[in-house]
């Protein structure tokens, strides 16, 4: 992956995803740009085997839910990997930093103590084009880079457990 285009990816790199569970928790809050990540991750891991009947997904208000929300699925569903997607906007109180904050803390936190992958699939940007530009824009789509993290994840865990 690179950071010029979040899509641009070796697809021979990927594992099949055929016998894989995901889930998807996904925050509304800026949903024109975080559903846009949410159709790119269920069609890249569609694209590498994934069912979409093994593909679940749930939505959270805002960012700094991701993480209970990511916590619910470990929890309540046996997944192999949850992807987190979520997209803070830099506005003009500290509102920002603390969302940042709290979400990259807790999904790290969830990651140690469930053993299963939670992917980081949050834009964190200083504006609105910047965000769009991630979304399916110019700079390619988050939720692809997300996708295809949670899959080589999920088979690292498979080939070394
Ligand atoms: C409150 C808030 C603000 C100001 N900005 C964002 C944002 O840019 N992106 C986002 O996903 N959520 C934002 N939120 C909502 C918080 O994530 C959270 O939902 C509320 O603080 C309630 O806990």
């Amino acid at each position: 992956m690179s950071t010029d285009n979040l899509s641009a990816y070796d697809p021979e790199n990927v594992p099949d995803a055929s016998d894989m569970l995901f889930g998807i928790v996904v925050a509304d809050w800026n949903k024109e740009i975080t559903w846009a990540l949410l159709e790119g991750a269920i069609s890249t891991l569609k694209k590498h085997g994934a069912d979409e009947e093994n593909i679940i997904v749930k939505h959270v208000p805002g960012t700094f839910e991701l993480t209970l929300g990511g916590q619910f699925f470990a929890e309540y569903d046996d997944v192999d990997a949850v992807i987190c997607l979520g997209c803070v906007i830099q506005g003009e109180t500290p509102h920002f930093t603390y969302i940042c904050q709290g979400v990259t803390q807790g999904i790290t936190q969830l990651n140690l103590e469930y053993n299963i992958p939670f992917i980081f699939g949050v834009l964190t940007t200083n504006d609105h084009q910047q965000a769009v530009d991630r979304a399916g824009g110019k700079h390619g789509n988050k939720g692809d880079e997300a996708a295809v993290t949670a899959i080589k994840m999920a088979a690292l865990q498979q080939d070394m457990e």
